[in-house]
């Protein structure tokens, strides 16, 4: 019996010890994580401020190579949802149809492509080869307007209410950062980003 209590105290003593250095472990590699880049984060004026939410801030060329990832666009309220969505080269996107009616994906530009119809459901996937923005129209109904920007790195965000933007986990160094937007244009800027720091940046977009 006494054994027993014994063997069960110095597991229990061994199993603590394996969760310190468990625990030790893990807050090491999330500490390199976040010590291995940088963040890049300010905030985008348009003038017209209409065109705001028409905006993809990103760093122009970072060498590496990516990881490809899905992810979707949706057709829902008669609306492409998100209206921008940010994806990167050799990235597949997913459009769905959540509405009650049928819709058409295609877009006129770069490689270009058309889905044809598609049911309420039913989904549709592309690839994308190639960076650029991608117009998305519907033709069965002509008021539907979406965008999709391909950029060479990951690297990208579509700004917020406010035109906000956050890049964030950017590999250090010196880069062009550049907008686009629908409608609207300003000078790149170059940024330096350097390991665990946020560099802020700031835009003003006019014709
Ligand atoms: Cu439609």
């Amino acid at each position: 019996m006494r054994t027993i209590t014994r063997l069960r105290k110095a597991h229990l003593g061994f199993a603590a010890g394996k969760a310190v250095v468990g625990a030790a472990v893990l807050t090491l590699v999330a500490g390199v994580a976040h010590a291995a880049g940088g963040t890049v984060s300010g905030r985008v004026e348009a003038m017209p401020a209409k065109f705001l939410e028409e905006t993809v801030v990103y760093l122009k060329n970072v060498p590496g190579s990516y990881a490809p990832k899905t992810e979707s666009m949706d057709q829902k309220g008669m609306k492409f949802i998100p209206h921008v969505l940010a994806v990167t080269a050799g990235d597949t996107v997913n459009f769905l149809n959540h509405d009650t009616v049928a819709h058409n994906v295609f877009s006129p530009d770069h490689e270009g492509y058309n889905f044809g119809t598609f049911k309420p459901g039913e989904t549709r996937s592309y690839t994308f080869k190639s960076p650029g923005v991608y117009t998305q129209l519907c033709s069965i109904h002509p008021e539907m307007l979406g965008f999709i920007f391909v950029g060479q790195n990951p690297f990208a965000a579509v700004v917020d209410r406010e035109g906000r933007f956050t890049i964030k986990n950017v590999p250090p160094g010196t880069y062009e950062l550049a907008v686009w937007n629908s409608h609207l244009k300003a000078p790149d800027k170059k940024v330096t980003v350097t390991a665990g720091k946020t560099t802020e940046e700031s835009f003003s977009l006019h014709r």
